[in-house]
């Protein structure tokens, strides 16, 4: 299983650390083909990448993907970009949101019917939700 993790980068590093425990826990599942989205220095170390470059990779690992796990609590372009393109390509997706009093989860991710979205709070909420995602739901 090849899984492709989107979480916010230039939307905003401040889940990082969770992000990075969220790759840990994917990788019980499968190979987890962005595991830079979790790490401390993507800023420092992927800048010296072009964009161009950094899209291209990035495209050709969602299409290589079997399943999607976007982290939508913080508000990223790129991984919305993702989510569409994943959907558009048919992949298997999963968006994870922990609400909050002050965040509102956009209408295009929480309004589109083929989305399965799931709320938690904690890593152990999010144990149960992969296990069903990935063992019990078959597309
Ligand atoms: C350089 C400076 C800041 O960030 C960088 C390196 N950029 C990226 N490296 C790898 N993947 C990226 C990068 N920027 C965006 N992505 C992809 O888009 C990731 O797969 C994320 O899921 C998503 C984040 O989008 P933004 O809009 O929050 O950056």
């Amino acid at each position: 299983m090849k899984i492709y993790f989107a979480g916010s980068i230039r939307g905003g590093r401040q889940d990082q650390a969770l992000y990075f425990e969220i790759i840990k826990q994917l990788e019980k599942f499968g190979t987890v083909l962005t595991e830079h989205v979790g790490n401390v220095k993507v800023v420092e170390t992927e800048t010296a990448r072009k964009d161009t470059d950094i899209f291209a990779r990035d495209v050709n690992w969602l299409t290589q993907s079997d399943a999607v796990v976007a982290e939508v609590t913080s508000p990223s372009l790129g991984v919305g970009y993702e989510i569409a393109m994943a959907e558009s390509l048919g992949k298997k997706i999963i968006c994870i949101f922990r609400p909050a009093n002050d965040r509102h989860l956009s209408a295009m991710i929480a309004g589109n019917p083929r989305l399965q979205v799931s709320e938690y709070t904690d890593l152990v909420d999010l144990d149960k939700i992969f296990s069903d995602f990935f063992y019990l739901r078959n597309r």
